[in-house]
């Protein structure tokens, strides 16, 4: 009984606040915009685009409200959530602009809120306040377990640990694993090590030679100021198909813990922000799975699945504002699409496509409207063509970060090069496939790290609009504005 009478009041708690906020926006419209994204989709840079483009003028020809100059003003005010801190837009815009430097990896939830005075199709004028949070990407892992109890999750772990590439990376903490027993006492010294074993193995999963993207708990991997406390001190047991986790074994405390994160941890989460959003935009970072493999492509497949299944994505009626938020425009975007030259951009769009397929149609059949679109948020490189022998190739040119390799040389940050990225496959069933009907990678090379890594490259040296401010170059970061909030701006 106890999940369904505190799934009552967790959706009541929701409605509330829903009322609350909807109160709100009678008097002064919000869109409350959903950045959403694993670990290293690009959310930061996304969000730290936009709003510059917003604020100091980006080009943005398909963003009708700006192209047509109905923008009078987009500024940031203070954020409403004393609690959460400011996104720090300022430091990364000065990052990317000055130094050429993406921003660290996220830490910790932050939070943004801009206005833009606009003037209407008709020729009066309004306001639009759009509301922007940031957070770790390892903390969206969190959302499914939400529904899941203690021994589905130590299964469902268990099972991924011993399939595909996990079961290399997982040999040392399955054999930690064989020494406890989940009916006998608990003992915290060993569920300790054992809790630090098992985020190690999480932490080589996530290495971007795998970039296996399903590894709850979210937190192991991103602690913020929860690290070392209780709810995070737990793991998945094998456990025995039948029997119970009798009061003080070893089970009995993990699975406390486990509801323990939930409550302290991934609740909070999602009902102070992602239960409130009104658009979404969901950031994959197609590429690096591809990169990585089949195996890396199937999991981010199951791991995007997993998390939108979590959202109530659907029209709003004109009652179901009050009672249930939900998300009428949700925007799947691959990003980081300069890493490949605008040739190959409707495949990456087309296999992007395939992966959130069924996310995409629940959506729209719950009358949302929904899209997929490739996208840079900051363009790195430009294209150009290259003479290889007799054939001319469409290659891209940028700086690659300092230390990265390829073909036996070492970058050092500063020097620019050509590269010939290589297709992606015309048809994207290719890249969710091993063996011989599989895709092979993008530059025609084998699985092996060389052949088949991405350079990172160095943030654009930036030209600079007429009035002497910088603008960051994208690609469709525009044609993505138009879709979020471009109706709200009529
Ligand atoms: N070339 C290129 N690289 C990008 C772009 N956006 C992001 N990146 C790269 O991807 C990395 C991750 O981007 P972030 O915006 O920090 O990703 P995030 O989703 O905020 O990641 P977490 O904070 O770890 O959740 C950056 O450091 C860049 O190397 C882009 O538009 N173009
Ligand atoms: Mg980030």
């Amino acid at each position: 009984m106890a999940p369904i009478v505190s799934d009552i009041f967790e959706r009541a708690r929701i409605a509330v606040r829903a009322l609350v906020d909807f109160g709100e926006g009678l008097f002064s419209p919000t869109v409350r915009l959903g950045v959403t994204g694993l670990s290293r989709a690009g959310k930061t840079v996304f969000i730290t685009a936009l709003l510059h483009g917003l604020v100091r003028g980006g080009r943005f020809p398909v963003f009708t409200a700006l192209a047509q100059g109905r923008i009078a003003r987009a500024y940031l005010v203070p954020q409403p959530d004393d609690a959460v801190p400011r996104f720090d837009y300022e430091n990364h815009v000065q990052a990317l602009v000055n130094e050429r430097a993406w921003p660290d990896s996220t830490r910790r939830i932050s939070e943004l809120r801009l206005i833009i005075e606009y003037q209407t199709a008709s020729g009066r004028m309004r306001t639009l306040t759009v509301d922007i949070v940031d957070y770790p990407g390892e903390w969206l892992l969190d959302l499914p377990l939400l529904t899941t109890s203690y021994e589905a999750w130590a299964k469902e772990s268990l099972a991924l640990s011993r399939d595909g590439p996990r079961r290399a990376i997982a040999a040392a903490w399955h054999r930690e694993l064989a020494t406890l027993n989940p009916m006998a006492a608990a003992d915290e010294p060993a569920v300790v090590a054992a809790a630090q074993h098992y985020t190690e193995y999480l932490r080589a999963c996530r290495d971007e030679r795998y970039a296996l993207s399903l590894l709850p708990p979210g937190r192991f991997l991103m602690p913020g100021d929860l690290a070392g406390s209780p709810a995070l001190t737990f793991i998945p047991l094998d456990l025995p198909a039948e029997g119970r986790a009798a009061e003080g074994s070893l089970w009995a405390m993990m699975r406390r813990r486990y509801e323990a994160y939930k409550d302290v941890v991934v609740r909070p989460f999602f009902r102070d922000h992602f239960a409130r959003l009104d658009r979404q935009i969901v950031l994959v970072d197609v590429l690096a799975a591809l990169n990585a493999g089949p195996d890396a492509v199937r999991d981010l497949e199951r791991a995007l699945g997993s998390i939108l299944g979590c959202f109530d994505i659907g029209r709003k009626t004109l009652l179901s504002p009050l009672f249930s938020p939900r998300v009428d425009r949700v925007l799947f975007a691959a990003t980081k699409a300069d890493h490949m030259h605008h040739s190959n951009h409707d495949r990456l769009e087309a296999i992007l496509a395939r992966m959130v397929e069924r996310a995409a149609e629940g959506a729209k059949i719950a009358g949302a409207q929904a899209d997929v679109i490739a996208l840079a948020a900051v363009r790195a490189t430009r294209e150009a063509e290259v003479r290889r022998g007799g054939e001319v190739l469409p290659a891209i040119i940028g700086t690659p970060a300092a230390g990265e390799q390829a073909g036996g040389q070492t970058f050092d940050g500063e020097r620019e090069i050509a590269l010939f990225p290589g297709d992606l496959p015309a048809d994207p069933k290719r890249v969710f496939a091993s063996g011989p009907e599989g895709f092979t990678g993008i530059n025609g090379g084998s699985h092996d790290e060389a052949a088949f890594r991405f350079l990172r490259f160095r943030p654009p040296r930036l030209t600079h609009a007429m009035d002497g401010t910088p603008t960051l170059p994208h690609i469709r970061l525009d044609r993505a504005l138009e879709f979020l909030i471009g109706d709200r701006l009529q």
